[in-house]
């Protein structure tokens, strides 16, 4: 009984053309249990990176307007700010994950492809939504993977807003995947089961044969395979040495040390020397903000309980008494930077705007655009001992492109939000 037509057998569509004898649903289960394990990482810490900017805090809103996604509060209690490395952990582990993941996520595109070209194309109903899954799946997963490396490199060739659309991409991808490995699954577990987990990799070349299919199953294993020119184990050995070798170069970012500067896919690099040397993401220049607001005539505005604002210029912040704090700057892409800064507690220039007991506090940049010009910090992130607005790093003032004349630092606070060239502060 065959309902469903066969398309010509020209190309791609031939039985025969996919000739690797490397190709089967041993070495996509392979990949697949190495994927799956990084995917799991790199999903879970993406939606807590998109906690971590507390979307559902006033001007924190990523979509606009009152909509799905930002009213994501799963403790009710937002972000916490102990221990102060947290960010800096979930999200080096986000991206260290997801760049590692490409390497095999390619292996693997490249050992199902045939599949794409499966003749007939469809073979039942069921069959046909498994196959509309995929593309979701295979669209989803490459859509995030993309904009994901292209927004470390702070390109935006598109004409969206990255973090929306790496957002809706993730959950139509985590969607795809939840379905894929349920249908999967038995597939996987039976074709370890006959074949090993590992015991393919011992072949050398003159014992490589090609990969059996599985009776019953459209698999990826060529109809008629060519003779091996390359090992399972050297395949998989490439393939595992990309993965470790691009993990790692990212890690350097996240944790500092030798493999900094290696961080191909991770590029935000220091900048001159001395104590203001440290990663920068955006610079003063890059902002737009005239050289005079920034001069001797600054003056930070205070606003909350009273109807006119306080306004403090540099040299009366560095009268009042300052606190030290060595904190993490911690950017969604990845990279983190330790420092020692110092700086007025924000709970006290609270006290001095007349709120005694803020639930939130709105800082506004003097930059003019963008979604960075206003950020909200929830109750916990301003009583902070540690939360500060701060005037010095490593002992001397802030250079201009870390954000004098002054920055917010909040502990476990994502980079995003430490914003720089504060013009007023908020509380409520
Ligand atoms: N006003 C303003 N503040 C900002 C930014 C910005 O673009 N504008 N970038 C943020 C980001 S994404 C990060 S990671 C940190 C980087 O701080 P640094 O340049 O001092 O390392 O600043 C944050 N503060
Ligand atoms: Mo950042």
């Amino acid at each position: 009984m065959r309902r469903f037509p066969r398309l010509p057998a020209v190309g791609p569509l031939r039985e025969g053309f996919w000739r690797s004898p490397l190709r089967g649903p041993w070495l996509a289960s392979l990949l697949s249990s190495a994927l799956l394990p990084l995917i799991a990482v790199c999903a879970v810490t993406g939606f807590i990176s998109h906690l971590a900017y507390q979307p559902q805090l006033g001007s924190n809103a990523i979509f606009n307007g009152p909509g799905p996604g930002n009213g994501f509060d799963l403790y009710g209690l937002g972000w916490p700010t102990s221990p102060a490395w947290l960010y800096a952990a979930t999200q080096g582990l986000h991206v260290v994950s997801g760049i590692a993941a490409i390497p095999i996520l390619l292996a693997k595109l490249w050992t199902v492809l045939p599949k794409l070209f499966e003749n007939p194309p469809v073979l039942s109903v069921a069959h046909a939504l498994e196959r509309l899954s995929l593309v979701l799946l295979v669209g989803g997963g490459l859509f995030t993977i993309a904009t994901g490396v292209i927004n470390i490199q702070l390109w935006y060739p598109f004409g969206f807003p990255f973090v929306p659309a790496h957002y809706y991409g993730a959950i139509l991808f985590v969607a795809a995947l939840v379905l894929h490995v349920a249908l999967k699954l038995p597939l996987m577990l039976r074709v370890f089961r006959e074949r090993g987990w590992l015991r393919p990799l011992r072949d050398d070349l003159a014992h490589t044969r090609p990969e059996p299919g599985v009776p019953g199953v459209v698999t990826s294993a060529p109809a008629a395979a060519a003779a091996p020119t390359l090992t399972r184990r050297a395949l998989v050995a490439g393939v595992g040495a990309s993965s470790v070798g691009l993990g790692a170069m990212a890690a350097g970012q996240v944790v500092g040390g030798p493999l900094n500067d290696l961080a191909l896919l991770a590029p935000r690099g220091r900048r001159g020397a001395g104590p203001n040397a440290f990663p920068v993401n955006k610079t003063f220049a890059a902002v737009g903000i005239p050289r005079d607001r920034v001069g001797s005539g600054w003056r930070l505005e205070l606003r909350g309980g009273g109807a006119s604002p306080t306004r403090l210029g540099r040299a009366e912040l560095l009268g009042m008494p300052q606190t030290h704090a060595t904190l993490p700057i911690a950017c969604v892409e990845g990279w983190s930077t330790t420092q020692h800064w110092t700086g007025v507690r924000l709970l006290e220039l609270a006290r001095l705007a007349g709120v005694e007991d803020p639930e939130t506090l709105e800082v506004r940049s003097l930059q003019p655009h963008g979604r960075l010009a206003r950020v909200t910090l929830n109750r916990g992130q301003v009583q902070d001992d540690h939360a500060l607005l701060a005037l010095r790093v490593n002992g001397v003032d802030l250079s201009l492109d870390h954000g004098y004349p002054a920055r917010v630092i909040v502990p476990a606070l994502p980079g995003v939000h430490c914003t720089k060239w504060v013009g007023e502060l908020v509380f409520a």
